[in-house]
């Protein structure tokens, strides 16, 4: 059985945010509101067909793709940098690879106990959250 992603998670801790949104260039008024932010991530994951919602009180964020099919992300009221994006599987985590301006950019997501794990690379720097089920 693969890993399912499937549900509600609720960021409870996030390391390096800040440095992440450096990378990305964004403005310092929107990582004072942005780093304060706990956003939900609704995730539903079909066969190789996902999609993924984050919530927050500030931005939202929704994507959706079939594993190893590139699509034109456009990041839309986050960077809104255009992206050549692909996902992958590396055993039982979720490889994102975002191609475009910014080196290295891309996630990975996986599960350990009842925890989601997601680290976000841009250029040099990588942030790490933990989600639980809501
Ligand atoms: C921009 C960078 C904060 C910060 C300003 C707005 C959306 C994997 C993947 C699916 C992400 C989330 C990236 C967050 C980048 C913030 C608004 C925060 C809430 O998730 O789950 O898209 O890449």
């Amino acid at each position: 059985m693969p890993v399912d992603f499937s549900g509600t998670w609720n960021l409870v801790c996030s390391d390096n945010f800040e440095g992440y949104m450096l990378a990305l260039g964004i403005d310092f008024a929107t990582r004072k509101i942005a780093k304060r932010l706990k956003p939900q991530k609704v995730i539903e994951q079909e066969g190789d067909s996902f999609s993924i919602q984050t919530t927050s009180a500030f931005r939202s964020y929704f994507v959706q793709f079939k594993i190893g099919e590139a699509f034109e992300e456009d990041n839309k009221g986050l960077d809104h940098r255009k992206c050549k994006t692909v996902v992958t599987w590396d055993n039982d985590k979720l490889v994102c690879v975002q191609t475009g301006d910014k080196k290295n950019r891309g996630w990975t997501h996986w599960i350990e106990g009842d925890q989601l794990y997601l680290e976000l690379c841009c250029e040099e720097q990588v942030c790490t959250q933990i989600y639980k089920r809501a």
